[in-house]
């Protein structure tokens, strides 16, 4: 399809006037078939990027340039018409000052470059609750990466119609080429202070400029369905969330639908795709990263994933950790900053395996002796710790059949987590639901490798696991949070709003040790959620929530009656050190803005624990 042939006036001028700006060699629109994912991975593999992997069938593996290998949330920015509506936990510049300097890095950007425009549904293609983008990017990398984690193509034009309203997205790597220069197989980007992923929340403008990886560039992912799309939801009333989506079926048969928010890199993928340990129960995955909520006709919230493909975290993926995505990504994936070994396949540290073969290629491409085993050592590592696989959904063997389900499932509860050494129990359901808004305010991790810019080990408040991804002011998402549950009630729905619960997987002992195995065994827990939503009478009050009563959740093996009895009890120093902490650090940031609702809930906690 030609320029001319565009049917939406509106979309076909902002093509023209990027073009104009960006001043490619050529323009192609993508329709999303298969043919043409071929044709741009011959591009990449022609130009030395792209390496076709001998024992993954259509496959192939990427390196990126060492910096750019992730998320860089101090280049992010929430560019709103005043730094009040971006709130305390974004970085925000003036609008038109951005665009000025923007515009600037934009003028030429693509010379020597084809302009692609990717035309994506974030959801099933004419779902009510999916909306549409439309990314212009110089990188093919990009354009292949999108045609797995969206729906691209013909099909997303037809639905917008002659005037149909889309996001629009600029993504250029940032690296334009003079006369006869190539990139010579070295991934493009430019450097880290001319990157910018800027948002334009008023305007839904996604504008972002020097990185061709994951979140920055992939923008239908965190900038759309999550940054732009939190401020669509707080403004038509639904949920934007950073959140896994699960099917859970009990032995006899009866289902749940489950979303869980934890941050970056803090397992959702492992529990969206979860085998139970717990005999008889089954897990099945709607989604691994995103959910998009909305209240159906019955007063239930139901959920769809935005996505059509898994961006997931590579090191740490075995067949024991995630037997189903290592199934997912057997054929047809991208994989970005893994190791190749000599039989050209990707490693990475605790895959299962030592590394085939006498050398192996590390992810910056450089040949080091083949690791016998597959510990990672710090600083060391053949994969980068942030290296991801790119697979369809469709791929993962227990894809549950609803998964594109243009209405979505119906969830009974939210989870909220988050890497915590200590004081967070295994699992707490919450008194109500304003204490579930509480504890979903006070999620905190220890920092991971998602984020380039951050230095990892220390803990972190990621509220809702959104921090690095809502749009708006933190307190007024608080807010919208709270309004959800209010507007439930009025409408004589509460009791059909999820429950909501706070799970830790990460308590570790004395030695720093996880005192709980985790992974499949974290089907316990989700059991237990599972016949609390039932009304079972399996928890007991405490003053941080319901925890599980005494025999309710058989420790698994390895783990003693009295560690079980740990976790699932109220570390009442401890949490008296935490809610001083919120007190004193985390929610005097949110001023006038924090409802007074979460003020409450924390005075009551305190006096409960104080009782
Ligand atoms: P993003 O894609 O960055 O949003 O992250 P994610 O939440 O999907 O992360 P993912 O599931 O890929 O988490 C990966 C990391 O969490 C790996 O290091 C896993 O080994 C670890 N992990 C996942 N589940 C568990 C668990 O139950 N226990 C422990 N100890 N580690 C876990
Ligand atoms: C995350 O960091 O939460 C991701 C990866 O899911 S990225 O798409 O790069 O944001
Ligand atoms: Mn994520």
């Amino acid at each position: 399809m030609n320029l001319n042939e565009l049917k939406h006036a509106g979309l076909k001028k902002w093509i023209e006037d990027a073009v104009s700006l960006m001043t490619p060699e050529s323009v192609e629109i993508c329709d999303g078939s298969k043919a043409e994912y071929d044709r741009m991975i011959k591009v990449l593999v022609d130009s030395g990027l792209g390496t076709p992997l001998k024992a993954r069938p259509n496959s192939y593996l990427f390196h990126s340039d060492p910096s750019d290998v992730a998320r860089v949330e101090n280049r992010t920015y929430i560019a709103s018409k005043t730094e009040d509506d971006a709130g305390p936990t974004n970085h925000w510049i003036d609008p038109v000052e951005l665009k000025k300097t923007m515009t600037d890095l934009y003028k030429g950007c693509m010379k020597g470059r084809t302009m692609y425009v990717i035309p994506f549904s974030m959801g099933p293609v004419g779902s009510d609750i999916a909306k549409i983008g439309v990314e212009i990017s110089d990188s093919a990398y990009v354009v292949v990466n999108m045609h797995i984690m969206t729906r691209v193509g013909s099909k997303v034009l037809d639905v917008l119609g002659t005037d149909g309203f889309y996001v629009p997205c600029f993504h250029s790597i940032g690296k334009p080429l003079g006369p006869g220069e190539s990139d010579n197989g070295k991934w493009p980007c430019a450097p880290l202070e001319h990157k910018y992923i800027s948002h334009f929340p008023e305007t839904r403008e996604i504008w972002s400029y020097g990185s061709g990886y994951g979140g920055n560039a992939l923008l239908g992912k965190k900038c759309l369905a999550l940054r732009i799309a939190s401020v669509l939801a707080r403004d038509e009333g639904w949920l934007a969330e950073h959140m896994l989506i699960l099917k859970i079926t009990d032995p006899k048969g009866s289902v749940k639908y489950m979303a869980c928010a934890f941050p970056s890199a803090c397992g959702k993928t492992n529990l969206a795709m979860l085998i139970p340990t717990l005999p008889g129960w089954k897990v099945e995955t709607v989604g691994d990263d995103i959910a998009w909520m909305k209240f159906g006709a019955d007063g239930r919230l139901y959920a769809i994933n935005p996505e059509s493909g898994f961006f997931g975290v590579a090191p740490g993926t075995n067949n024991d950790s995630n037997f189903n995505a290592m199934e997912s990504i057997k054929s047809n994936t991208i994989f970005t900053n893994c190791g190749l070994t000599e039989d050209g396949d990707i490693w990475w540290e605790q895959i299962g395996y030592g590394a085939p073969g006498k050398e192996i290629l590390d992810w910056k491409g450089n040949k080091k002796p083949a690791p016998q085993t597959d510990k990672a050592v710090k600083g060391e590592e053949v994969a980068h710790p942030n290296a991801r696989f790119t697979a369809p959904a469709k791929q993962c063997p227990v894809i549950a059949s609803e998964w594109e389900d243009p209405k979505g499932v119906p969830i009974s509860a939210f989870l909220f987590g988050g890497r915590r050494p200590s004081t967070i129990p295994l699992i707490n359901e919450s008194k109500s639901w304003i204490h579930g808004v509480f504890m979903g305010s006070i999620t905190g991790s220890e920092i991971t490798a998602a984020a380039l810019d951050l230095a990892a080990g220390t803990i972190r408040r990621d509220p809702f696991a959104m921090l690095p991804f809502c749009g708006y002011h933190m307190g007024d998402y608080f807010k919208h949070w709270i309004n959800i549950g209010k507007k439930a009630e009025a409408e004589g729905h509460g009791d059909k709003l999820p429950k909501i619960f706070f799970c830790n997987w990460f308590r570790k002992d004395k030695d720093d040790h996880f005192i709980w195995p985790g992974y499949g065994e974290n089907s316990r827990a989700l059991a237990w959620v599972f016949e609390r939503c039932d009304g079972k009478d399996n928890c007991v009050e405490t003053a941080i929530g319901n925890l599980p009563k005494p025999g309710t959740i058989e420790p698994p093996a390895g783990v003693s009656a009295e560690a079980m009895a740990e976790l699932c009890s109220v570390d009442i120093e401890g949490w008296k050190k935490e809610i001083a902490d919120v007190r004193e650090k985390h929610y005097p940031q949110f001023g006038a803005k924090l409802p007074k609702e979460l003020s409450e809930e924390l005075d009551a906690i305190e006096k409960r624990l104080n009782s």
